[in-house]
């Protein structure tokens, strides 16, 4: 049995996703991120950063935080979306996901979404550069149908969800025509859907 510890947000939604997508049942425990519990001591024993998501394989008596982490264990566990000829590839794409595409989107999530104007300096930069992942990913999806080549992998999975949030962005996804087209296409997989109503069972991934 896996417990998922999380929130909804987008590193949560990359690992209910991705329960779905190998079809493993799991147990939710919900972190209410905006009241601490993120700082009881109890969480942060298994989790050191504070940060949600992680999970527990109970069976393994396995405990692992950091979303990208996650999803290798997960994607080597099933045998699924991490194939192993492809791991060189897949895991740059993930890397970049993790160091850069979800760090910068989240910092434009902070500035221009949560607190908009507060920091001009801070809207500016993070909005060039949350414009320029766009195109960076575009120009990707222009060449390969997904992130990490022909295939769809962990690597999407852990970038879809920050694309979801292209509302709050106000970069216009639609003129991104490559990424438009593989953002739709993973919309509507079931169990992107499924692993996106996660903890709201009337939502829907935004349309663009
Ligand atoms: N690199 C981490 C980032 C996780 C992360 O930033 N989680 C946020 C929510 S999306 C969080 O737990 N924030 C609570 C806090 O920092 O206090 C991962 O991908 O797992």
């Amino acid at each position: 049995m896996i417990e998922l510890l999380t929130a909804d947000t987008p590193n949560g939604k990359k690992i209910s996703i991705m329960l779905e997508e190998i079809g493993y049942q799991y147990k939710l425990t919900k972190i209410d991120i905006s009241n601490g519990e993120q700082f009881k001591p109890e969480f942060v024993k298994l989790s050191p950063f504070s940060k949600i998501p992680i999970i527990i394989d109970h069976d393994k008596n396995e405990t692992i935080f950091e979303s990208g982490a996650i999803l290798i264990y997960l994607g080597e566990k099933s045998g699924k979306f991490y194939d192993n000829e492809n791991r060189l590839k897949i895991n740059q794409w993930l890397m970049a996901q993790m160091g850069y595409v979800g760090p910068m989107i989240g910092q434009h999530h902070q500035f221009y979404h949560y607190n908009p104007g507060k920091s001009d300096f801070g809207e500016e930069r993070y909005f060039k550069i949350t414009k320029r992942i766009y195109q960076e990913l575009d120009n990707r999806l222009k060449e390969y149908k997904f992130l990490a080549g022909e295939k769809y992998t962990i690597a999407d999975i852990a970038t879809w969800p920050w694309i979801a949030r292209h509302e709050w962005h106000d970069i216009g996804l639609k003129n991104f025509k490559n990424l438009s087209r593989w953002y739709s296409e993973i919309s509507t997989r079931e169990a992107v859907i499924k692993g996106y109503q996660f903890m709201n069972k009337e939502s829907l991934p935004p349309q663009i």
